[in-house]
């Protein structure tokens, strides 16, 4: 038997205990050691002593995005740099790079949390899992790696390279599990199928993850491929990167590491705590890291908790796939959208393929105009396809109450990518 990286069932009696001496060690961590936090919560009159329950929590001030630039190159540092032994960044929405450091302590227990993941999916030492995700300055690649050898798995670290690689080396090697983005995923599985790789490949786990994916990617990649089990597998740079939670076998939503961090879901407009199980945003309260711990920090990824016991067994808490940013949601003809209600009507649809693009546009009388590309699984009469769009239409309009021009392209013309993709193309001038 190899090593556990559950939580004992002692600690998950006493988690809420185990929390608030976490959330006592960050504010008091945070406020001695970092001037950027020391400063912030010295303007909200917090102060660490004021953490007595849980619910103190509360009193403390939100940190976003913008303070991470503000305090740009190292924010929120709250160790000296002797102690700093690797940062890891992604790219921000508006120029600057979010950089994050980590301790030694810090890459430890990133490394205990992406084992615990490999744990949750049910692999063994036995297993070899090939990383298909970028290495470097992203946290990707470092965190399944890491991850992978805690666990101890065999490691195929190749990175995004091109599928042709990664297609010779899964039969070669005879990888059990591959881990990429969910648009690499269906663009490797797309590969497998034309080449009929499938009876050579031993392939029997995905993990996937680093953007949304619609119920038809993972139709499609189940379908090519006939593996056992799929994984969603969020992370946010910010939290030391992929690793804090993974869907399990059951596949109803993502187990957190509730030991390691505090997840509330506020409402973004009011920020008050919603009620468990309403949708709202992921804000999360770090509980040990060191290099650049977290407050209260306010990811803009939407997502609600699940407060049913799950049927894997496992204890510890959940929350449902993130369903969109909220800083993704656009505008059209007055009707707030997510793209992730796109990406919900047309996983409905028969005949629809897994890849769709949205453009908006402003048209010379001032209206706007949405155009859907939809890719069809298969094109059998210019009838079927008419009726194709014409439901397609139908449905946006009953579900999301506006109304697109559809158009239908053929199967694999719309363009894939390794890394996130980009759906959504707002053309509108911004007034
Ligand atoms: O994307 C870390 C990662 C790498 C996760 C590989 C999973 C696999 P960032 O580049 O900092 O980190 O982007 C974080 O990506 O706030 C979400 O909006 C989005 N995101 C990440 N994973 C998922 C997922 C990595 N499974 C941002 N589903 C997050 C939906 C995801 N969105």
């Amino acid at each position: 038997m190899s090593r556990s990286f559950m939580p004992v069932p002692e600690d998950m009696e006493d988690l809420p205990a185990l929390q608030l001496q976490g959330l006592k060690w960050t504010v008091s961590h945070a406020y001695n050691n970092s001037p950027f936090y020391r400063k912030k919560l010295d303007d909200s009159r917090v102060s660490p002593e004021m953490m007595r329950s849980l619910d103190d929590l509360r009193r403390l001030p939100f940190t976003t995005t913008a303070d991470l630039r503000e305090d740009y190159p190292f924010p929120l540092r709250a160790v000296p740099f002797e102690k700093i032994v690797r940062v890891h960044a992604s790219s921000g929405t508006t120029g600057k790079r979010k950089v994050l450091c980590y301790t030694q302590k810090d890459i430890n227990d990133w490394a205990d949390m992406f084992a615990r993941c490999f744990e949750m999916a049910r692999l063994s030492v036995s297993d070899r899992v090939q990383i298909a995700v970028g290495y470097g300055l992203w946290t990707a690649g470092a965190g399944f790696q890491l991850g992978c050898e805690r666990f101890g798995a065999m490691a195929v670290p190749v990175g995004p390279a091109n599928t042709e690689m990664h297609c010779q080396l899964l039969e070669d090697l005879q990888s059990t599990v591959f881990c990429s983005t969910a648009s690499m995923a269906l663009l490797m599985v797309e590969e497998i199928e034309r080449r009929g790789q499938r009876d050579r490949l031993s392939l029997k786990k995905f993990i996937f993850g680093a953007e949304r994916h619609s119920r038809k990617m993972r139709q499609r990649i189940q379908e090519i491929t006939g593996a056992e089990h799929l994984f969603d597998i969020p992370g946010l740079t910010e939290l030391y990167g992929p690793g804090t939670g993974l869907e399990c076998i059951a596949h109803d939503g993502v187990h957190y590491w509730a030991d390691y961090f505090i997840l509330e879901i506020v409402n973004p407009e009011t920020l008050e705590p919603v009620i468990p199980g309403e949708i709202g945003e992921m804000v999360v309260t770090t509980l040990r890291k060191e290099g650049s711990p977290l407050i209260r920090y306010r990811t803009r990824d939407l997502t609600r908790l699940i407060t049913e016991p799950c049927a894997c067994g496992n204890l510890l808490p959940r929350h449902d796939h993130i369903l969109g940013r909220s800083d993704d949601m656009f505008i059209f003809r007055a009707v707030n959208i997510y793209p992730g209600q796109i990406d919900h009507v047309l996983s409905q649809i028969p005949g629809v393929g897994s890849e769709y693009q949205v453009h908006l546009f402003r048209k010379e009388d001032g209206r706007d105009l949405m155009v859907v590309k939809v890719e069809m699984l298969g094109t059998d009469s210019p009838d079927a396809e008419k009726g194709l769009a014409e439901e397609i239409t139908s449905e946006f309009r009953r579900q999301i109450m506006v109304r697109p021009q559809v158009e239908l392209v053929e199967y694999g013309t719309l363009p894939r990518t390794e890394r996130k993709s980009k759906r959504v193309f707002d053309n509108r001038a911004q007034d």
